[in-house]
């Protein structure tokens, strides 16, 4: 609570990704499954390894790591869209980058709800990946306005919800009783639904054309698809999986395993059949796949220089291959990006010193008492050096296109595969947003320049970079 009466909205973001993760583990309890699995594993790697116990202690993520966790919906319309920016502007979540999934097969665009300030972070760092269907990548004519027709008849947010949210942006804030009540409203949205919207013949021309199209078109609502808790070690995680019954799929995303992880990596088990209510059936008699589980492993955020290095290593990993990542080509896909990244400096100092990674400096105890002895050299590397400031990298927070792509793709099926022949369209989707993405580049700068500007001003310095 704040001097004007009003809840932090970190408060309010927090209190949601805890009901949201309540009311995922009832629905899907392959979710709790998850959870124990993630915590047991990352309990194990903190007792195993005192150097990333305390990494995460200097950094303070060891506070938020099993708090952590993230979810995906996606949305039919632009006034869905921008009426979803504004509900999670209620809880300080911001729009932060731009990803095109169209290239790889997937008609959406998306961005990353989250906090920006490591502070806001800190308190909870809870994010929403947000899609929104591109109803012009539908080629059939009639399928295209039915689609429409269908999306423009709903309200996926209760009338309560939408007046909390016009509450709040007139007084800048909700107090303690209505943000329990927007919690609980907002909720409402993300739900399941067993009652389709559409019949099953509709269902099937939607699921024909794209299974997305059926899943973002055929509900009352954006369900919230998967729930991913962060573990310290998705290696582990990956082949315990099968030990409790959950099948994962076969490739991890993103960046090989290394000593010091960087970016992303991601991998999930399939989605579950759920049986369904298309109108005009009395029972449940269909059935719809959308819900699934993941879990993700967060490293250091990258500068523009080590993410345009990253890029290009995956992209030859992905060449080398020759074809899609699958089950039958995994251990070789994984020799091949393990060759390609021994081109990524695989130590913090060195990455540092390259310029590939944003990071965060701590004034040291030492540097504490050789400012008062005014003995404390005045620059950056020679105070590093000095062991008075020490430094840990960033976490990055958001996710990667080619990484998402392959989430998607392992949940929507084979048959998915096709690639559409547009251009991404960032203007548009900013149009539909009704804001602009901020740039994640620009945060982490952000973030390590007020690192910086604190480190400086505890020893008394001008300025340090
Ligand atoms: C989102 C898939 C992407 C991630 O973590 O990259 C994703 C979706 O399936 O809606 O969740
Ligand atoms: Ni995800």
């Amino acid at each position: 609570m704040n001097t004007s009466g009003f809840v932090d909205p970190s408060q309010i973001r927090a209190q949601f990704s805890s009901a949201m993760s309540a009311m995922y583990r009832a629905e899907v309890p392959l979710y709790g499954d998850l959870l124990d699995l993630v915590a047991d594993t990352n309990a194990q790697a903190l007792a195993g390894s005192a150097a990333l116990k305390q990494q995460l202690e200097w950094t303070g993520e060891i506070e938020r790591l099993a708090m952590e966790r993230h979810g995906a919906i996606r949305v039919g319309t632009a006034e869905e869209l921008s009426t979803i920016r504004r509900l999670f502007a209620v809880m300080g979540m911001q729009p932060v980058g731009y990803y095109d999934l169209s290239s790889a097969g997937v008609p959406v665009h998306s961005t990353a709800f989250r906090a920006v300030h490591e502070a806001e972070l800190q308190v909870s760092p809870f994010r929403v990946f947000t899609s929104l269907l591109r109803l012009e990548l539908i080629e059939d004519e009639a399928l295209r306005a039915l689609a429409a027709e269908i999306l423009a008849k709903r309200d996926i947010f209760t009338p309560r919800a939408r007046a909390l949210i016009e509450q709040c942006e007139a007084q800048g804030g909700l107090n303690a009783a209505d943000a329990e009540e927007f919690v609980k409203e907002a909720l409402e949205t993300f739900r399941w639904h067993t009652q389709a919207t559409v019949t099953a013949a509709e269902y099937d021309r939607l699921h024909g054309q794209h299974r997305l199209i059926a899943d973002v078109v055929a509900f009352n609502g954006p369900h919230i698809n998967h729930l991913t808790p962060r573990t310290l070690d998705i290696d582990e995680v990956q082949a315990s999986m099968p030990k409790r019954g959950i099948t994962p799929k076969a490739v991890v995303e993103g960046p090989p395993r290394r000593q010091c992880p960087i970016l992303l990596r991601q991998t999930s088990f399939k989605a579950l059949q759920e049986a369904v209510a298309f109108v005009g059936q009395s029972s449940a008699a269909g059935s719809h796949t959308a819900r699934f589980g993941e879990i993700e492993q967060r490293g250091a955020a990258l500068t523009p220089a080590g993410r345009a290095l990253y890029d290009r290593l995956l992209n030859e990993a992905r060449d080398d291959l020759g074809e899609f990542p699958n089950e039958a080509n995994a251990q070789r896909y994984a020799d091949l990006l393990e060759q390609r990244f021994e081109a990524f400096p695989d130590s913090y100092p060195a990455m540092r010193r390259e310029g590939l990674a944003y990071f965060r400096y701590f004034v040291t105890e030492a540097g504490k008492a050789a400012r008062r002895d005014g003995t404390a050299p005045r620059n950056l590397d020679a105070l590093i050096e000095a062991g008075h400031v020490h430094f840990e990298p960033l976490v990055y927070e958001d996710f990667l296109p080619v990484s998402a792509a392959g989430i998607f793709q392992s949940n929507l099926g084979d048959d998915a595969q096709v690639s559409y022949n547009a251009t991404s369209n960032q203007q548009a989707f900013h149009a539909a947003l009704g804001a602009t993405v901020h740039d994640e580049l620009a945060l982490y700068a952000q973030t390590q320049c007020r690192s910086l500007a604190e480190c400086a001003r505890e020893l008394g310095l001008e300025a340090l970079g």
